[in-house]
């Protein structure tokens, strides 16, 4: 019998390692994910194992906003997927979110990047993060964590470099 895709956590019954991106621009940016990574390791079912240094970004998409701060954190995870979006959003929330327009400014924002091996495509619920790919703001701290990494194909390492000669990112 197959499950709902978001439902199974990893194929081997192991913890899934799996990667969220975070990323902020209002309010104190530095303090907002400092907190969020705080409850991320705090959700039941979860243990944060690494955390990428902090970035400092020019906005992508929509561009007449701040910069943000972005980074990545390795996660080990027993619930399913839909449980840790589930997870992200309450955080989210419960740090007082706001965003009004799509790819606009945002206190916080919180996403499943990779979850293991899993391939979900469900409206609400994409994972690998389909843009992740093109974005120096998530490939960049993804390889500090693992360079080795492969994403669509290549190398996180080759691909942050490559991505951070396009877009504005800086340690900070
Ligand atoms: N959703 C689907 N897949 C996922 C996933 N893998 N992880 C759904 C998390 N959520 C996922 O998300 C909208 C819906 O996406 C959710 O209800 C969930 O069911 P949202 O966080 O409410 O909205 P959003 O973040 O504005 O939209 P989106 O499409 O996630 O935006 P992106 O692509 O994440 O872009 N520039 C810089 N420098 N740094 C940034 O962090 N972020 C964005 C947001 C744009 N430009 C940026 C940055
Ligand atoms: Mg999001």
């Amino acid at each position: 019998m197959s499950l709902p895709q978001g439902t199974e956590t990893s194929a081997t019954g192991r913890p899934a390692r799996c990667y969220i991106g975070l990323g902020s621009n209002m309010g104190d940016s530095r303090a907002v994910i400092a907190e969020a990574l705080k409850r991320l390791g705090e959700l039941p079912g979860v243990a944060l194992d690494a955390v990428a240094p902090l970035y400092r970004t020019a906005p992508v998409g929509y561009t007449d906003q701040d910069y943000f701060i972005n980074t990545v954190a390795e996660i080990s995870a027993t619930l399913t997927p839909r449980q840790l979006l589930a997870g992200l959003q309450q955080i989210e929330n419960d740090l007082g979110r706001v965003r009004v327009i799509r790819w606009g400014p945002r206190t916080v924002d919180l996403d499943i990047l990779l979850y293991g091996e899993q391939i979900i495509t469900e409206p609400d619920l994409l994972v690998p993060h389909p843009r992740m790919a093109r974005r120096a703001f998530v490939m960049v701290p993804l390889a500090d964590l693992n360079p080795g990494l492969v994403v669509d194909g290549e190398k996180a390492r080759a691909l942050a470099r490559r991505l951070a000669e396009e877009q504005e990112i800086a340690r900070c």
